[in-house]
């Protein structure tokens, strides 16, 4: 089968470009791959200890045991479960070094960072059940930050994580109390899954899956208050006009990429690099410094402040071919090796700056939070002298670039319908489902896959559901496909959505000031930033007095990869989520974890998985998925 590479025009531009100077990108690599092995594609290849690896025969004439005995259910839940560990542990440990960050503020140690959302703080003290009355901020900010970091040190297991327990409906709570499925401490649950699937364990798939839908809430645990913490440090997301796609790199300026995930080190480099202006002038940069995203830190630094972002996940590598990219700045996550070697054919300063997340061939520059502006200037004066390298003849810049409309974070939401009804802002919205003017919500989140033409799942599904009148939400690499492609904008509003949806979207929009309607898909942020979306849910949940699984809400993860979005799918359906996932998730070698969580699901926590591949189907099952959501509420 032959399949395109992307739809999105600067692949196609830039891909000769690359071919001509012998660069392989990831769609070389794929190629190079195929065929894939169908035992690891079944997840029941095993290679949890060394009599292994072993593989259970999918037909049925060779071997249905591992060496060890375990059969084809145990090997795929503990495959799967291992690689939600990985997902929450990833996740997790953003959200811990953001909340060292909090309280490294709140002890006067970190002076280049500060409280930027006192109102923020306020509120997560509040409802984590904190004391704020007479506490000034430094010791609100202390109180939040050791209560958060206590999720990662309780030892008591009946006492659920604060930030799980702070978020969800009382309903759901109680429903995951009762499967025994609440994290109480991030650490140990990640933990516990490793150990639990180490050769001789748990060999039971059933109590293997309850163990990772356990440690995926763990996830959701860690991302919330990774979310919220940023937001304390560097601002809640307003909506902010911006650009999308490689055409926001500009010639005649000393570009900084930066990719990873964590607002931390991003967040300073933006700062510093406004002070590095006049020397980027001096080295012969017109246009000064210009600052794009790549992946998820892109989206943090694009919600937060209206930098334009380059990329998304799978076009990373076509960045540094537009020979234009002076510094590629990365930290942690979804950071291809392979932009050490392609760095390397250009002047490109391929910078790593995490210890722990290196990448042979590369400039590291350590990066720690009490010396961050330090290292930042280093980085951003690295990133001068790379632009004085840089060879104008090998400049390709593809003129594409789409403008974007974001930062729709929670409170940014209930700010523009606020606007609409200051007392009640809730209300436009609750009225508006219940009167089947929005038939749905759908929240779009999740990778690329070179399994899937580049983006073209997330807009075919998109404009499908937009037209069939359900609001969209967008978050990760989901969101950079929408802004890439001009889904953000108030014209795919005006083009896409349908009658009685570009109605409310036109009613809030103007009621905000926008002069016109919301944009089409609501950029909430990173992928961390998921949690931003249960926020509204629980707050639409909480009015109807309903739980999150009565909800017309879908969630849709159409071109997935990373053990993240293994993790965030998964607690999306223990949250009762009805969960797309556009790519074959590595579990069909058995039919009872399959089962289990497509059907089980439903039943034990209301949210199942759907597995679709092609999008026009996908979004026919959402929709189906919404209306049958909407007859049993009786609306
Ligand atoms: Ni989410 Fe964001 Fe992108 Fe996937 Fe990677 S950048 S954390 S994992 S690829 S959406
Ligand atoms: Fe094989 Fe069992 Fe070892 Fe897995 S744990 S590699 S199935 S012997």
């Amino acid at each position: 089968m032959t399949m395109n590479n992307s739809i999105d025009p600067s692949v196609a531009a830039l891909l000769p470009v690359a071919k001509k100077q012998g660069i392989a990108t990831v769609w070389d690599r794929y190629k190079a791959m195929q065929p894939q092995c169908g035992f690891g594609q079944l997840g029941v290849c095993c290679r949890i200890c060394w009599k292994g690896p072993c593989r259970i025969d999918p037909f049925g004439d060779g071997p249905q045991r591992g060496i060890c005995g375990a059969d084809a259910d145990t090997i795929v839940a503990r495959n799967v479960i291992r690689m939600i560990a990985g997902g929450a542990a990833a996740h997790s440990e953003h959200g811990r070094h953001v909340a060292l960050a909090l309280l490294g503020v709140a002890e006067g140690k970190l002076p280049d960072y500060t409280i930027r959302d006192e109102a923020k703080l306020r509120s997560i003290a509040t409802k984590l059940g904190l004391e704020t009355a007479g506490k000034d901020i430094p010791s609100m900010a202390k109180a939040v930050a050791l209560a958060t970091l206590w999720d990662f040190q309780n030892q008591d297991h009946d006492k659920p994580c604060s930030w799980i327990e702070s978020t969800l409906t009382g309903k759901r709570l109680e429903k995951l109390a009762g499967l025994q499925v609440l994290p109480h401490n991030i650490d140990a649950v990640v933990t516990q899954i490793m150990a639990r699937t180490n050769v001789g364990c748990d060999a039971d798939p059933v109590n293997l899956v309850l163990g990772g839908i356990k440690g995926a809430l763990a996830d959701f645990n860690g991302m919330c208050l990774a979310t919220e913490i940023s937001d304390v440090l560097f601002g809640t997301p307003q909506p902010a006009v911006t650009a999308a796609n490689l055409g926001v790199l500009k010639e005649d300026a000393v570009n900084i990429a930066l990719h990873g995930h964590n607002p931390l080190l991003s967040e300073v480099v933006c700062d510093v690099a406004l002070q590095m202006e006049e020397e980027a002038r001096r080295a012969g940069a017109k246009s000064g410094i210009n600052i794009v995203g790549v992946c998820c830190t892109g989206n943090e630094v694009m919600v937060r402040r209206g930098i334009p972002l380059a990329t998304n996940y799978l076009s990373q590598e076509l960045a540094l071919v537009t020979g234009a990219v002076d510094a590629m700045v990365v930290d942690v996550q979804c950071i291809m090796p392979s932009i050490s070697e392609i760095g390397a054919c250009f002047h490109t300063e391929i910078i790593t700056t995490m210890d722990d997340s290196k990448i042979s061939g590369t400039t590291h520059v350590s990066f720690h939070e009490a010396t961050a502006a330090d290292n930042a200037r280093q980085i951003v004066t690295l990133a001068i002298a790379a632009f004085r390298r840089r060879n104008p003849q090998r400049v390709t810049i593809p003129d594409f670039k789409q403008t974007a409309v974001v930062g729709f974070g929670a409170e940014a939401i209930m700010g523009a319908m606020g606007a609409l009804n200051a007392d009640d802002p809730l209300k436009p919205l609750l009225d508006n489902i219940v009167n089947g003017n929005i038939r749905g919500i759908a929240l779009f989140a999740g990778c690329n896959s070179t399994r899937i033409t580049q983006d073209s799942s997330f807009v075919t599904i998109a404009r499908k559901l937009a037209r069939n009148n359900v609001l969209l939400l967008a978050t990760g690499c989901g969101a950079g496909s929408f802004a890439k492609h001009g889904m953000m904008t108030q014209e795919a509003t005006l083009e896409y959505a349908g009658e009685s949806l570009k109605s409310v979207l036109t009613a809030i929009g103007t009621a905000a000031g926008l002069g016109g309607p919301l944009p089409l898909v609501l950029h909430m942020g990173s992928c961390v930033d998921n949690s931003r979306a249960v926020a509204v849910a629980v707050a639409v949940a909480n009015r109807l007095g309903v739980d999150l699984d009565s909800l017309p809400l879908v969630a849709s993860a159409p071109e997935a990869m990373s053990e993240k979005a293994v993790a965030i799918g998964t607690w999306s359906v223990a949250l009762g989520i009805p969960t797309h996932l556009g790519t074959m998730p590595q579990i069909s070698g058995s039919p009872l974890v399959a089962e289990l969580l497509t059907e089980t699901a439903k039943q034990l926590l209301g949210g199942y998985f759907i597995v679709e591949l092609d999008p026009e189907r996908a979004a026919d099952k959402l929709l189906t998925t919404i209306d049958e959501r909407r007859k049993s509420l009786g609306i």
